[in-house]
């Protein structure tokens, strides 16, 4: 979204390093702030003892957090932040609040954390239960996909941003390592070509790094991967054509 709205001479970003260790998120090769999230996350919130996650938006000059949740930074940095915004584009349009609300909401469950489900099961019911809603719901937006060019329709929306997510990493990560291998994103032909339209756009595609990605998931979760081994597939093609201008 910060790419997208052009916004990144007014929000700078500090990335944490690759894996999350012990003590949780860390910048080591960051040295204009502290070490550790925690650390940060303690100054505006001195009490807090909860899980410390990223993404954080961090406020420089009143030194607190604005937001820690996902769809709300996506939001703020959308409608917010849109005077300052050098791009001239809207990812959530007046007449398309309440779907693309309603979208986000449709696919959060079941296919954003689903695959998290999936992969975090410790019983077989609740595993076949997360995988089988997800593949249910990646259907269904299959479907959608075949007449309209995105989830709401004709034109790009936050809500093709929150499917974004979950389909970049979806093939190389969430099919092996999370056991969501009923199918690959790429067996599906709307999905793959959906996909590969928004990765292209040049602000996507500048945010994109699957190997940071695959070291992040093979690597920090040595419980079900305890030689951090990362594989090396899969060996897919986001720059192929996508065809998708037809349906617009
Ligand atoms: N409430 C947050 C949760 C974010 C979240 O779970 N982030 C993960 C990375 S994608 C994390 O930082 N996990 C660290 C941990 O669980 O220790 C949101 O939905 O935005």
């Amino acid at each position: 979204m910060r790419e997208l709205k052009g916004l990144n001479a007014v929000i700078s970003v500090s990335n944490a390093d690759v894996i999350l260790g012990d003590q949780g998120w860390s910048f080591s090769e960051n040295s204009t702030h502290p070490q550790y999230l925690r650390e940060i996350c303690l100054k505006a919130a001195p009490k807090f003892t909860g899980r410390v996650t990223v993404p954080v938006l961090w406020d420089k000059q009143q030194q607190t957090i604005v937001s820690n949740e996902f769809r709300e930074i996506m939001r703020m940095l959308d409608v917010e932040f849109a005077a300052l915004s050098t791009h001239n584009i809207d990812l959530y349009p007046s007449n398309l609040q309440q779907k693309i609300d309603q979208t986000i909401e449709a696919i959060f469950a079941p296919i954003n954390v689903g695959v998290y489900r999936a992969g975090f099961a410790t019983s077989q019911a609740d595993y076949k239960a997360a995988v089988t809603e997800l593949f249910d719901h990646l259907g269904r937006w299959e479907t959608v996909l075949s007449k309209q060019r995105y989830l709401c329709g004709n034109q790009l929306t936050e809500a093709d941003i929150c499917l974004f997510t979950t389909l970049y990493r979806f093939d190389s990560v969430y099919y092996s390592h999370f056991k969501c291998n009923l199918r690959r994103i790429v067996d599906y032909p709307n999905l793959w070509n959906y996909f590969k339209d928004l990765y292209q756009r040049p602000e996507v595609k500048a945010t994109c790094d699957l190997d940071i990605i695959k070291r992040g998931y093979y690597m920090s979760m040595t419980d079900t991967n305890p030689n951090q081994i990362v594989p090396k597939g899969s060996i897919i093609d986001f720059n192929e054509p996508h065809g998708r201008a037809l349906l617009t």
